[in-house]
């Protein structure tokens, strides 16, 4: 599942297909919260050679792969998904091709015409389940990325408008299952850094009654921390957590892990939502997981409360996910050895940004 369903308004009637059908299902990055993950079948965020395994396994075992609202135009690794296209038919908002051929119709009408067929074909899932965030409890020590995402997952609500942005925060997110009915408010295509906090404000005009929780990382919220004003001029009150690691991780991850361009100025992040209007914010910082804990019960307690948690993270920690990605990264532009298992997906672009 890609994106555009979302997009279209034909979310919910995919959910019902996927529910009533029992389909096994996965999503690319940008198709986030488009399927409910709670449902039994639900295999994680596909990605080709990295990401879930259940979903690569899944995609590469099929005898049928339908894609809904998906380009294909770039993935956490381009040109690694395993689809071959006498096999795949991919519904798009107005037109379904189904093994190369093309079918000019709507979404809506696709999508019923599937669910008919489906009905009466007999279809195998696969037995393996997604396995994401990782379970294990990380509640010694100081806060890392993986007991930042484990505790995340356990306060997202039902409804919340869920929102990461580009950099460690967006690789997290990918990891983290979403309660039935959280919607994602992400920018995967161009990942530009500073998108998330204003895209927020806007949902949550859009809609009131739903609370976003946003993730964002300290060097992308220096790009647009101002509509943080705006948001406590409107009297919203969302949750933002900033992961404070002392700069742009993501990119450490990749190329200069010591680098001074990756390093961006320290604000007093404490001072800032005061600095910006804000009479009576929760604003915590939080450098263990019981503290982050703590913190996120506390703004659930109070829904109607700007709640500001700084999260101070090691500069080099990142999610499991994004540390595959960045090898292979670091492996195509030329910085690094090849990783062990990236010899076949080799003579592909030689160039890639985050
Ligand atoms: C407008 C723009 N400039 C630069 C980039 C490249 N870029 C992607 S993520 C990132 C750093 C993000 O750092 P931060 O927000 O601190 O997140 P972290 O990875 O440290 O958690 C940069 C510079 C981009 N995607 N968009
Ligand atoms: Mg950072």
């Amino acid at each position: 599942m890609g994106h555009e369903p979302s997009r279209w308004g034909e979310r919910e009637a995919l959910q019902v297909m996927v529910a009533e059908l029992d389909l096994p299902t996965a999503v690319l990055h940008r198709g986030k919260g488009v399927v409910d993950e709670s449902h039994r079948r639900f295999l994680g965020v596909y990605a080709g050679e990295v990401g879930s395994a259940a979903a690569h396994h899944a995609v590469r075992n099929a005898d049928i792969v339908i894609a809904v609202g998906e380009l294909f135009t770039g993935g956490l690794i381009p040109f690694t998904h395993d689809l071959s296209p006498e096999r795949l038919i991919t519904v798009h908002p107005q037109q379904t091709v189904v093994a190369g051929s093309r079918h000019p119709m709507s979404m809506t009408a696709a999508l019923s015409l599937l669910k008919d067929v489906l009905q009466r074909v007999p279809h195998r899932a696969p037995s393996r389940a997604a396995n994401q965030v990782s379970r294990r409890p990380h509640d010694e020590g100081p806060l890392t990325q993986s007991a930042l995402w484990r505790i995340v997952e356990k306060h997202l609500r039902p409804g919340d408008i869920f929102s990461a942005e580009a950099g460690t925060a967006y690789y997290g997110a990918l990891g983290v299952r979403l309660a039935t009915g959280v919607e994602m408010v992400s920018q995967g295509l161009w990942s530009s850094i500073g998108y998330t906090l204003p895209a927020i404000l806007g949902a949550n005009v859009a809609a009131p009654d739903r609370r976003p929780i946003l993730v964002i990382g300290d060097g992308s919220l220096q790009l647009t921390a101002q509509e943080l004003g705006t948001i406590i001029r409107l009297g919203l009150s969302p949750v933002v957590i900033v992961l404070n690691n002392e700069g742009y991780t993501v990119e450490r991850a990749i190329h200069g892990a010591t680098a001074q361009y990756n390093d961006v100025a320290q604000w007093n992040w404490q001072l800032l939502p005061s600095a910006l209007g804000a009479t009576d914010p929760l604003v915590c910082r939080v450098t263990t997981p019981a503290e982050l804990e703590a913190s996120l019960q506390e703004a659930r307690k109070q829904p109607r409360r700007l709640a500001f948690i700084e999260a101070i993270l090691p500069r080099l920690d990142v999610p499991a996910l994004l540390r595959e990605v960045a090898e292979r990264v670091s492996h195509r532009n030329g910085f690094t050895a090849a990783p062990p298992d990236l010899e076949a997906a080799l003579g592909l672009p030689a160039q890639i940004t985050v």
